[in-house]
């Protein structure tokens, strides 16, 4: 397959303004009749090419006539239609067979229920079509099906009729009053529960809202319905944007590849963001409902009202709702940590991607297979540039950008470039430099050395900044980078910036040459600097504290991210130094200094938890060009077990406090569980047996899935006594229940213990365990090749070889999955030998597939390349 470039854009040759859609539901012989009224858009002769694959062609016909074969020429990918008028009526029928669809792209079926997934590019395989997001159709869809045994048939839009045919079906019809792309269409069908209820909008609108669920399921649907309403007046509060059609439904289906999907007024969602009750969900399960229950509805306006012109666009509509979802998220909980967890996703993956061979800009340049840009950067580097934009702005200077965005775009398919020169004109702000964001992969570092003079009582900070090349581009420029900055003396008081640079809003210094001085003045002695505060960039920052500036930092700061990662530094730093074989122990000041935080009353739960967690492995392997993995693994078992013997008497004591009589889900509540959780682990990491006991205890008398799930993490982890009696247990009462197995999948993938290879092949033999459900398959594979790194690195190789079986059968089964499941393996450069050499091993053999997606083709193929 060829790569597709942003540079080979040309806008559409014809466009569809109308597309009446009948589908007649069989499971294995599906007909699709699509009536299309077709114009050509400028002045040209070319032939009608439309894209389809995996379908049966039945019939063609242009105006009411039927084209014979010689009319029309077709490939496995495109129909191609020679001698068309400059405005007609196509008529295409086509059969599809939805039921050998394990792809779950398309129309496939979930369970026995019919659903569809057409984003990016799947439409295609329910019809031929202008398969593009720049070509907007207003669609009504007629779904002729079974009404016994699918009581429901779901469309975009309004229901405008409904009736018995002759032969017993029945057939509904849906009509969708906005012009969309195809990408945005959905139908379902299939038999549910229903929960119903309203939304009154701002102007006074009634919104019907249903939400649909697996038979039996409902006791599970309150809280994404109660967060749906919370997201619609949220968006109604803060950018004053209305929900405009007068139904809303979401679907909540057990076999989908992603976490959701935002069609036009029928959102399909992954029961996982669907499905919570307290018995059954955790509190991060809770959270992950609330922010893509937010997500999917903040697209309405951000992706489906303005849409992208092609597929490179794609973080204009996900960067910015990604934004959308972290700040509503932020407002419900009103926690500092949730800046902290968004940080260490960026550190963790996204930084991996960039220094690794799928390195893109947020607006990629050249692509195989689209869905394998659905990636972090996109996505979570795309959110953090609109937040920089923000940062810059203000709030008040942003919500002017949108509203002109909207204003200029309503209805339309844009680049990021438009959105860009909204927030650029509705605020007179110079966002030329700011734009390289949008072509140039990789991490920008900064580093910053710094002066303090006693005499003058002024302190200059020197900046520099550099971005490393990334697989794809080599030149880099300078970048437009804002730094939130503060000063801090001795005592962790914050000092006040004098300076003549222009500082904007907040202290956020905005650099953007490749060097830069700024000095401030009136500084009374030698301060700390605080440089990249809330992580106003996603850079890294190179500044060389002392032990005692971070601690200063960690244990005064205002701003909760800044501690979190003075202590992450830290650690890391002695983590390093272990590995290297440099030093052997953590010095007593800093244990000093992590006891102090766990004691100190003042600092709330949540985000006590935070600063108590180690570096994760992923974060300290961004860190370095080369990693030898398991010297890195012993260091952080040294790190832990050093600061858990010193932490043990606090969290002993901290754990009995923060006990809580029954469940509740306020955010006090969630955070008192996330931080006992940890005192849990720095338990067990201190002694074994003592952890045990509390383990057996909080699992057996806990009516929650949150400490259920704590107890068996901590015996999973640590491999304690009850390990296979709590995993047995928690078999036993949930084996019917897959989404609640997932947990104990993941459980399973990770465990650290000598037995794992064998237990994975009598975990995958359990019935519950189907690799054709993406759910299931993830929690094991990934459970595995991305938590559980002794194993995984093995030094056999053993554990290479186990993801990379997985990953043959997924690439027949479902490309998609196995794109995604692949990516620790395409990481082999990182790594020493022979661990690099035994990845790469896999990674050639999985290339020689006869049927090799085009998924695993783009990934495979730049991993070894
Ligand atoms: N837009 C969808 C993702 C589609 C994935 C295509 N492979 C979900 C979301 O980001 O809201
Ligand atoms: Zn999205």
């Amino acid at each position: 397959a060829k790569a597709k470039l942003l540079s080979d854009y040309r806008s559409p040759e014809f466009t569809i303004d109308q597309i009446d859609l009948t589908i007649e539901l069989e499971p294995q012989a599906t007909r699709v009749t699509s009536v299309m009224q077709v114009r050509r858009q400028g002045r040209h002769n070319n032939p009608l090419v439309l894209e389809g694959e995996q379908l049966q062609l039945q019939s063609v016909a242009i105006d009411g006539r039927m084209l014979d074969a010689t009319g029309y020429s077709q490939t496995d990918t495109h129909l191609t239609i020679a001698e068309v008028g400059d405005a007609f009526e196509l008529n295409i029928v086509v059969m599809i067979n939805p039921q050998a669809n394990t792809s779950l792209e398309g129309l496939y079926l979930s369970d026995g229920a019919f659903c569809t997934q057409c984003e990016a590019e799947g439409f295609r395989k329910i019809t031929y079509y202008l398969d593009r997001p720049d070509v907007l159709a207003r669609f009504t869809t007629t779904i002729i099906g079974d009404a016994s045994q699918f009581p429901f048939m779901l469309s975009n839009g309004n229901q405008v009729a409904k009736q018995q045919l002759d032969d017993g079906r029945t057939a509904v019809t849906w009509q969708d009053p906005f012009p969309k792309p195809c990408y945005l269409f959905a139908l379902v069908a299939g038999d549910f529960d229903l929960l119903e209820d309203s939304f009154q909008t701002m102007s006074g609108r009634h919104v019907t809202l249903q939400l649909f669920v697996d038979k039996g399921n409902l006791d599970r649907a309150d809280y994404a319905m109660a967060s749906l309403k919370n997201a619609m007046a949220w968006d109604e509060q803060v950018y004053g944007l209305e929900y405009d059609l007068d139904i809303y439904m979401v679907v909540a289906v057990d076999f989908f590849n992603m976490g959701a999907m935002e069609n036009k007024g029928l959102n399909v969602f992954n029961s996982k963001y669907v499905l919570a009750n307290a018995r059954s969900a955790t509190d991060q399960d809770f959270n992950g409902i609330e922010s893509v229950i937010g997500h999917e509805y903040f697209h309405n306006w951000t992706g489906n009202r303005v849409t992208c012109r092609d597929w490179f666009q794609l973080s204009l509509k996900e960067g910015l709702t990604v934004f959308r979802d972290q700040c509503f998220s932020e407002d419900m909980t009103g926690s500092a940590v949730n800046r902290i967890d968004d940080v260490a996703i960026i550190r963790s993956h996204q930084f991996a991607e960039d220094a690794g061979p799928m390195a893109h800009p947020i607006r990629p340049q050249s692509v195989i297979e689209m869905n394998n840009f659905y990636t972090v950067t996109v996505y979570n580097k795309g959110a953090e540039v609109i937040r920089m934009m923000h940062t810059l702005l203000g709030a008040d200077g942003f919500r002017r950008g949108m509203d002109l965005y909207f204003e200029r775009h309503d209805g339309q398919a844009v680049t990021c470039d438009d959105f860009v020169q909204a927030m650029e004109d509705a605020n007179a702000f110079d966002l030329s430099r700011f734009r390289t964001w949008y072509q140039q992969a990789g991490t920008p570092e900064v580093s910053v050395t710094d002066h303090y003079n006693a005499e003058t009582q002024t302190y200059t900070l020197n900046f520099s900044q550099q971005t490393p090349a990334t697989a794809d581009q080599s030149d880099k420029t300078a970048t437009h980078i804002p730094l939130r900055i503060g000063l801090y003396d001795d005592t962790g008081a914050a000092i006040p910036l004098n300076t003549e640079a222009k500082l904007t809003d907040g202290n956020v210094y905005s650099l953007l040459t490749e060097s830069a001085s700024v000095t401030f003045d009136h500084v009374k002695t030698a301060p700390t600097p605080a440089l990249l505060k809330g992580f106003s960039a996603p850079i890294k920052l190179n500044y060389q504290y002392s032990d005692v500036q971070l601690l200063t930092l960690a244990q005064h700061c205002e701003d909760g991210f800044t501690r979190w990662d003075a202590i992450q530094s830290l650690l890391a730093r002695y983590i390093w130094q272990i590995a290297d074989g440099e030093t052997s122990t953590l010095p007593q000041n800093i244990i000093d200094g992590v006891l102090a935080i766990a004691s100190d009353g003042e600092i709330e739960a949540a985000l006590k938890a935070r600063l108590l967690q180690l570096p994760t492995v992923n974060g300290l392997v961004n860190q370095r060009q080369q990693i030898d993995i398991h010297p890195l693994l012993n260091a952080l078992d040294v790190i832990r077990e050093q600061l858990a013997s010193a932490l043990y008497d606090c969290c002993l004591a901290l754990y009995q406090q923060l006990q809580q009589p029954d469940y509740q889900l306020d955010a006090e509540s969630i955070a008192k569980r996330s931080l006992s959780a940890s005192c849990l682990g720095w338990i067990a990491a201190a002694n074994p047996p003592a952890a045990d006991q509390l383990c057996v205890a909080l699992y057996n008398n806990s009516d929650n899935m949150t400490e259920q799930l704590n107890a068996l993490t901590i015996a999973n982890r640590f491999d304690l006594a009850s390990r296979n009696s709590l995993m047995d247990q928690f078999e036993q009462r949930w084996q019917d229940d897959g989404l609640v197995m997932d947990k104990w999948l993941n459980l399973q993938g990770c465990w650290n213990s000598e037995q794992c290879f064998g237990n994975l092949a009598k975990v995958e033999g359990k019935p519950f365990f189907k690799l054709t459900n993406p759910n299931r398959a993830r929690s094991l594979i990934a459970g595995f090749s991305a938590m559980n790194y002794r194993y995984f690195h093995a030094q056999d190789g053993s554990g290479y070889q186990w993801l990379a079986e997985k990953i043959q059968n997924l690439n027949s089964i479902n490309p998609q999955i196995a794109a995604r499941l692949i990516n620790p393996l395409t990481q082999w450069r990182k790594f020493t030998a022979p661990q690099a050499d035994q990845m790469k091993a896999q990674l050639e053999q999985i290339y020689q597939l006869s049927d090799l997606s085009k998924d695993l083709q783009e990934i495979v193929g730049k991993s070894l390349g």
